[in-house]
């Protein structure tokens, strides 16, 4: 386990490590459009700057060190400087207002203009907004100096911020190395939007989350949370004296950050686009948060139906239909710019358009673009909701189509759709450039704040600094910063990442890193080498299982482990499912039944557990943490099916097959489980071509076939035209009968053999999703031998006697009563086979004795029942019955499954 971590880290710290250029001796500026790689000895700063190299005239710092305030600097900059000072071991800070403290090693924060020469660096000026020099050396006169002077205070800030991250901690008083860094933002907006449904963020989360954002150089924290009730629902109603106060102590603590604190009001449930009553109430509202400070503003109307009018004034002004309302949003949002103007130090405002989810041209668009105010801001999530990728080329057509700025409101992680999933994986398809296009790049982060900062960090390293932007590198220097820097709790992060990495968008496959370990374990398993393949597994879920308590001792932020709590305990339990069904097949494989059958049974208590487990917030306190699911549920089903083989449990069971996704939970293994209560629904409508069937394993003579489409709320998720056929092979195919209706059914003619059945769509679906609750093939030609139970005693509330021989171990035989004399539990076969032995599975306490009947129609007695798990053999003879002969008056007993072990052949 030891080793697989430290593989494991060796992987995440060499990728965060990668190395760059080689260092350049003495004063060097970085030539203009560097690229910007980290020289291999210098620590990585976050976000990537734009321009950074190293210089040979680095130091240690002393126990005093000069601090020189400059013009552009401020008590946030100052605060970050002393505070990284004070952790490398400095303990006298001798600060001026612009004097040479004279010290030996000084920092100039916010000015030094004439140190920098000394230096040979070229100061700020010419920086975009935000930029900033960054400077550590010697001087001619051997004093060892560091400048941190940006383009504006923001700069002066973000310079101090990189100052944090490049000081290196050695024994004794830390270092500082040469180096020289010019940087700046590539994108003006960059940050958050808390806009998502459920449950908002508290008081002290968004304190936390800003002072988040500005350490990592991010500007905007956008106020929009669907569910708080003056943001959106009850927009006219002023703030209760409480509430505004809490907004105002987080309009000063963004300020203190750099961050620009937007607020928006969503008011596009009931307004009167006309009216100046509406616009009075939400300037009053803007005028509120202005006095406290606010600069920034949006006014959002996603989400709304957009052909309701609130008042009749409306469409007689502005005409009915989507080109009405574009033109009504316009009409208000040019007011409302009008009072941005009037104000003089408010930014531009921002909207987010009804249609923010495409680049489509239509007459909405056209009326935004012709009558909205440029300056005003818009708002747009990509082409989809949440988009697996973003482009260049869609970014472009989004600033043509809208004709105003974009900011792009980036539904990542928000799971506000995705209840009980909390993502983790790495910011995936973004492309590099987008800065060339849109004015910001933004995120919609989780119902869960602080969880939400692994993502964050890689927003701040995208919006900052795109051209070189690389998802996986930013995911590690996340997950180790979390770690405050230690490999094991960063591995364990990784690991846990993994397991909840699916949000169905960016990120469509689950635990990609553990479903490739279950691949290899399958592979191995099937190749014969089942104790390799056991023990490999078996580090890693065994590491998985441990994950949780390494990261709850391990992170660094103390808000990360209550609002992960849900997921990690869940983690736990599910790792410690499959270690149950590992040591099961490790039972197996050493013969020995009785602890296989002990394993199983710790299985499903672990999962009931872990779906037992439920997250404070809304929507994730409707149902359990989504851990690994589709990938170790999955593995664990395999293990208990290899365990049925095992065991001598050999129904054919049918394999769904389709070429179409799946929405959410319900997987296409929903249409062969014979419950009409449950369906697999695809996550797109099918296309001409497309199919849902079955794979019965092998050629068989087939009957009745029947398709049950569609479910009450999803009447029409059905193929509206398809062709139901089958095949031996896969490749040829013949037509059964055709539909157009929710159910189709059809009998084969006798004698038809097929392996494949399909019911593939001949025609579109009118934009309908697809909803199969059970896709049934009879089997005429069944290998499978059947059973019936009789005798007694007679099953308890909730059980029943053919629950002893129905092909599961799931479902058990509880006998309501103690047995009688004479009561025996009676499995009778459908016709006789030479058996190999008898595997009895029962409760602990069953006491009988086990008998078997052969054609002769007497019984003959194999053994006595063991606790749990018996195994008795049976000679191979012809058998068609096994009884179990209960001990008079023993406790009721419970069988899970009557087994008939046939000689192989
Ligand atoms: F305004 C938009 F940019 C936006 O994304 N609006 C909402 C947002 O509040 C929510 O958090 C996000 C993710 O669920 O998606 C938007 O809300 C939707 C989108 C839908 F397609 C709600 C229901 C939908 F069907």
């Amino acid at each position: 386990m030891a080793a697989r971590l430290t593989a494991a880290l060796t992987i995440a710290a060499a990728a965060v490590l990668v190395p760059m250029s080689v260092p350049m001796p003495g004063a060097v500026a970085a030539p203009a459009n560097a690229p910007a790689e980290t020289p291999a000895d210098l620590p990585k700063v976050w976000p990537t700057p734009q321009q950074e190299s190293a210089r040979d005239d680095g130091f240690t710092l002393t126990t005093t060190v000069g601090l020189v305030r400059g013009s552009t600097t401020d008590p946030s900059a100052e605060k970050v400087v002393r505070d990284t000072l004070t952790r490398a071991g400095v303990t006298d800070i001798v600060a001026t207002d612009g004097d040479d403290p004279g010290t030996p090693v000084t920092v100039w924060l916010g000015g030094g203009k004439d140190v920098l020469t000394g230096l040979g660096v070229d100061g700020p000026s010419g920086l975009p907004a935000e930029g900033y020099v960054l400077a550590a050396g010697r001087t001619p006169d051997d004093r060892a100096q560091v400048v941190l002077d940006g383009a504006d205070a923001d700069g002066t800030y973000y310079a101090a911020q990189s100052f944090r991250q490049l000081v290196r901690q050695q024994a004794g008083p830390d270092a500082l190395p040469g180096v020289a860094i010019r940087d700046w933002p590539s994108m003006r907006y960059r940050g958050s939007i808390e806009g998502f449904y459920g449950t908002p963020y508290t008081q002290a989360d968004r304190l936390d989350h800003v002072d988040y954002l500005g350490a990592h150089k991010l500007n905007t924290y956008e106020y929009a949370p669907k569910d708080d009730p003056f943001h959106r629902e009850r927009w006219r109603d002023p703030y209760p004296a409480d509430k505004l106060a809490e907004l105002g102590t987080l309009v000063d603590r963004a300020r203190q950050n750099h961050v620009d604190f937007t607020f928006a009001l969503s008011p596009g449930l009931s307004i009167c686009y006309s009216s100046q009553a509406d616009l009075d109430a939400l300037l009053a509202k803007f005028d509120a948060i202005y006095a406290l400070g606010g600069r920034a503003f949006n006014v959002p109307l996603d989400d709304i139906d957009y052909n309701t009018w609130h008042c009749d004034a409306d469409p007689a002004k502005f005409g009915t239909g989507a080109a009405g309302a574009g033109k009504a949003q316009a009409y208000l949002l040019n007011r409302v710019q009008a009072w941005v103007d009037s104000k003089g130090d408010v930014a531009p405002l921002q909207m987010v358009p009804t249609e923010y989810y495409n680049t489509t041209e239509s007459p909405y668009k056209r009326a935004i673009r012709d009558n909205l105010d440029p300056h005003v801001v818009v708002h747009w999530t990509g082409v989809g909701v949440v988009p697996t990728t973003i482009t260049n080329a869609q970014a472009a057509a989004a600033k043509a189509v809208f004709g105003h700025q974009i900011l792009v409101w980036d539904n990542y992680p928000v799971n506000d759709y995705i209840a009980g999933r909390l993502p983790l994986g790495p910011y995936t398809g973004r492309e590099r450039g987008l800065s060339e296009h849109v004015v910001g790049v933004i995120s919609n982060p989780s119902n869960q704040a602080a969880t939400s900062k692994l993502a964050l960090f890689s927003f701040a390293d995208f919006s900052w600094h795109d051209a070189t932007f690389d998802d996986r590198a930013a995911w590690e220097a996340a997950l180790n910063e979390l770690a405050g820097g230690d490999a094991a709790t960063a591995a364990a992060l990784a690991m846990f990442a993994d397991v909840s990495t699916y949000d169905g968008t960016l990120h469509k496959t689950q635990a990609p890193e553990l479903r490739r370990r279950i691949d290899t374990f399958w592979s191995t398993w099937e190749a014969g080498d089942r104790g390799a393949a056991i023990a490999a597994l078996r580090a890693y879920v065994q590491a998985l299982g441990k994950a949780p308590s390494v990261i709850r001792a391990g992170v660094t932020d103390p808000r990360f482990v209550p609002e992960a709590t849900a997921w990690l305990d869940a983690t736990q339990l599910w790792a410690q499912a499959g270690l149950a069904a590992l040591d099961m097949l490790d039972a197996q494989v050493a013969d020995d039944g009785a602890r296989a059958w002990r394993d199983r049974q710790r299985i499903a208590p672990l999962i009931e557990r872990a779906k037992a487990i439920r997250d404070t917030r809304a929507p994730h306190n409707s149902t359990y943490p989504r851990i690994a699911d589709g990938v170790l549920d999955r593995f664990i089903a395999d293990a208990e099916e290899a365990n049925d083989k095992w065991l001598g449990l050999t129904k054919t069971r049918p394999v769904p097959t389709t070429t179409l996704g799946t929405y959410a939970d319900n997987a296409p293994d929903r249409m062969v489980d014979g419950d009409l209560g449950t369906f697999y629904w695809t996550d797109s409508p099918p296309s001409p071509g497309d199919s849902v069937g079955v794979d019965l394993g092998a050629v068989h003579e087939i009957g009745d076939v029947a398709v049950l489409m569609s479910k009450a709320g999803s009447a029409n998720d059905y193929i509206h035209a398809g062709t139901l056929e089958y095949s031996a092979d896969g490749q040829s195919w013949t037509a059964l009968t055709t539909g157009t209706t929710a159910e189709v059914r059809a009998s084969a003619p006798a004698g038809t053999t097929a392996r494949y059945v399909r019911y593939r769509a001949t025609g579109g679906n009118d934009g309908y999703w697809l909803v199969v609750r059970e896709f049934s093939v009879e089997v005429r030609d069944s290998h499978d031998v059947t059973y019936s139970v009789s005798g007694g005693p007679s099953a308890g509330d909730g059980s029943s006697l053919r629950a002893a021989a129905d092909g599961t171990v799931d479902t058990w035989y509880r006998a309501a009563s103690t047995p009688a004399d004479g009561d025996a539990l009676v499995v009778t076969a459908s016709r006789s086979r030479p058996l190999a032995s008898v595997v009895v599975l029962t409760s602990p306490d069953a006491r009988a004795k086990v008998q078997v009947r052969d054609g002769s129609r007497r019984w003959r007695t194999l053994g006595a029942l063991a606790p749990d798990f018996t195994e008795l053999s049976a000679g191979g003879r012809e058998t068609n019955a096994v009884r179990l002969v209960w001990a008079t008056g023993s406790p009721p007993p419970a069988v899970a499954e009557v087994v008939f072990r046939y000689a192989r052949g």
